[in-house]
């Protein structure tokens, strides 16, 4: 399966009246996926080059992926090796992150996709995301990216 996403800035509604502003370090997008036991997730960032008609726009650089159980709590997470090409892909695109994950029980996993610095949020809660910028490096404005998430049974 394949989504399309972007980590930017938006505002969301906790409640009514109740608006914060999520600005693209801190934005965190969920992709919820159903996995039975030992069942293996891959998960293949793709960030894309920005429309250079839109003004502004920036380049997803080191995203991080987190995995979550049905509770919130972290099963996995891109380290230093992880931001590779994923096997099918023919050019080594250091940058952007792939990995596996095998689910140890039935159940609904969340993986989370996030930028670079913005890996302590609490997927349970809104507005928990924080990040940094690297602007020399043209890191931490965001961007597009589609994310490839596929199973395999054990
Ligand atoms: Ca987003
Ligand atoms: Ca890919
Ligand atoms: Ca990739």
């Amino acid at each position: 399966m394949t989504f399309d996403g972007e980590i930017a800035e938006h505002s969301i509604e906790l409640a009514p009246e109740e608006e914060i502003t999520i600005d693209g370090t801190e934005d965190v997008d969920l992709y919820k996926v159903d996995l039975l036991t030992g069942q293996k997730l891959t998960i293949d960032l793709d960030s894309l080059d920005p429309d250079p008609e839109q003004a502004g726009a920036t380049k997803l650089q080191y995203a991080q992926i987190r995995v979550f159980d049905a509770s919130g709590k972290e099963l996995a997470k891109t380290s230093f090796d992880d931001f590779q090409a994923a096997p099918d892909e023919l050019f080594k695109v250091f940058n952007d992150p792939y990995l596996q994950f095998t689910a140890e029980t039935d159940g609904v996993y969340y993986v989370g996709i996030s930028q670079i610095g913005n890996d302590y949020y609490d997927p349970t809660k809104a507005g928990s995301g924080s990040g940094w910028i690297f602007p020399d490096f043209d890191i931490g404005t965001g961007g597009k990216y589609t994310l490839n998430l596929s199973v395999t049974s054990a």
